[in-house]
């Protein structure tokens, strides 16, 4: 029988990206399929605690095997802001608009634009935490461009590519992507576990 995993977050995008990568191979379950409606908290100041608050809230819920995980827009000419408070940049709304908006707003009269995705998955297997990180680089563009994905995809292009990843579907994003190499990482861990 597929080992089951609740993957802890109530973004959709994210359990989207991750089931395409995922497949069949592990039965993945929502917060929302779990039954559980919980706004977990983020109040760490890296993405590698956040990612523990958000697990170790989900399986003291359940007890259950879990994972989750926390992402941040690292860009060089801020200081690797927004970081931690990509989803929160611009207030408590976590409205990605008015987010890339303050984005571009602090790098005018910047010269450099590199920047990059980093994901950490935080995963509860048996009790024991273990973590996985994804890093995708590449660069901002001060002009939106695509309507697909999700968060600063319309502004951020990928190294060894002309397209932002919001003109990609989401196959295209899948081979660069910060979250695919972190979730590669996991799954090949619960593959090694003789999870399956
Ligand atoms: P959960 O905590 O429920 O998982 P969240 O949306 O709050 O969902 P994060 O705390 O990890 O997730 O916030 C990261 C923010 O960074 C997210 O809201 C987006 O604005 C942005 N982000 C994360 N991954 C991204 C991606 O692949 N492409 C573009 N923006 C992304």
């Amino acid at each position: 029988m597929r080992s089951t995993l609740i993957f802890a977050t109530n973004n959709q995008h994210k359990v989207d990206e991750i089931r395409s990568v995922i497949g069949d191979e592990f039965n993945i379950i929502t917060l929302k399929e779990a039954g559980i409606d919980i706004d977990i908290p983020e109040p760490h100041d890296s993405l590698e605690k956040n990612a523990s608050e958000k697990s170790s809230v989900i399986h003291k819920l359940t007890n259950q095997n879990c994972f989750s995980e926390d992402t941040g827009l690292e860009v060089e000419a801020l200081n690797g802001e927004p970081g931690v408070k990509s989803a929160r940049y611009a207030g408590e709304g976590k409205n990605f608009q008015d987010n890339i908006d303050k984005l571009l707003k602090n790098l005018v009269g910047k010269t450099n634009y590199n920047a990059r995705f980093r994901t950490v998955i935080s995963l509860i297997l048996n009790n024991k935490e273990y973590l996985f990180e994804g890093i995708c680089d590449g660069k901002i563009i001060p002009d939106q461009k695509g309507n697909n994905g999700f968060g600063y995809d319309p502004v951020f292009i990928p190294n060894r590519s002309n397209k932002t990843f919001a003109e990609m579907k989401m196959e295209e994003k899948t081979i660069f992507s910060h979250r695919r190499k972190a979730t590669d990482k996991l799954i090949q861990f619960l593959k090694n576990h003789g999870t399956h």
